[in-house]
């Protein structure tokens, strides 16, 4: 196994203190000393927002690329060089708007690499606008009478776009990230992963106390061999405020 501390870098992150990000940079490290990845085979690829910053802080090679476009580069850099592990990262906003025809592309070309979200429910870079993974009825200072927009369902988008793998994840369980990181990385294809990741300073309702009440783990009447099983799984979540984690899908 590779040791953990070779992807430390001496630079301090800074993202806000409790932010949901320190979470998930510890599953990442976590997760490729684990798979005895070489930081010189490793490539990390971000776009624009808090979570951009990841690849500044873990010591392999990293792009910052557009807001919204770590999935172009990322497949790019995987086409180019299929021997490099590849990993992009996406924010809600980034990912699920300005970059969301990307992943709907991506998950349909199905290219093997894995593209983890990290979904804090609002634009937190930019000081706390609602985004398309917000609730509705939240106010933010670009909603002030609440949003009327539904939010968007990443895991059923995902699923039914075509990607071959599709999970969802808490930034508060870090046994449970590594685990479902590991095998999103490991999978052959295209692999998606929706990371929730409370933003203590712009979206403080939801907090980790918060879904630590709201999250629960797929058990083993779930089948994720079964896409059906799997969508209605993802729809279910329109209708109750609860959040499952696990893999909903793989093929
Ligand atoms: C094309 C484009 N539109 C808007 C912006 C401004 N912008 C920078 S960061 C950001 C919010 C990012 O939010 P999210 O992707 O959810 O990441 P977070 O900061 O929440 O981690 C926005 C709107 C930009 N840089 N480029
Ligand atoms: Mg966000």
């Amino acid at each position: 196994m590779t040791e953990l501390k070779t992807f430390n870098r001496t630079e301090i992150p800074n993202w806000c203190p409790g932010c949901g990000n320190f979470g998930i940079i510890a599953g990442v490290k976590k997760t490729l000393a684990e798979l005895d990845f070489k930081p010189e085979n490793t490539v990390l690829v971000s776009g624009v927002g808090c979570f951009a910053k990841l690849p500044y802080w873990v010591k392999v090679n990293g792009f910052v690329g557009l807001h919204g476009r770590s999935l172009p580069v990322a497949q790019g850099i995987k086409l180019a060089n299929q021997n490099l592990n590849v990993i992009a990262f996406g924010g809600d906003g980034d990912g699920y708007g300005e970059g969301g025809n990307h992943f709907t592309h991506a998950c349909r070309r199905n290219i093997n690499m894995a593209y983890f979200v990290h979904n804090n429910g609002v634009f937190g870079l930019t000081t706390g606008q609602y985004s398309p993974a917000s609730e509705k009825g939240r106010k933010s200072k670009s909603s002030p009478l609440g949003s009327t927009e539904k939010p968007v369902n990443p895991l059923a988008l995902a699923i039914s776009a075509g990607a071959t793998f599709v999970a969802r994840t808490y930034a508060g369980n870090l046994k449970e990230m590594v685990e479902i990181m590991k095998k999103a990385i490991l999978h052959d294809g295209f692999a998606f992963v929706d990371i929730i990741q409370p933003c203590v300073t712009f979206n403080p309702q939801h907090s980790f106390d918060y879904y630590n009440d709201k999250v629960y783990y797929l058990d083993d009447k779930h089948d994720s061999n079964n896409k059906l099983q799997a969508l209605e799984k993802a729809l279910e979540w329109e209708q109750e405020e609860k959040f499952a984690c696990g893999i909903f899908y793989q093929e």
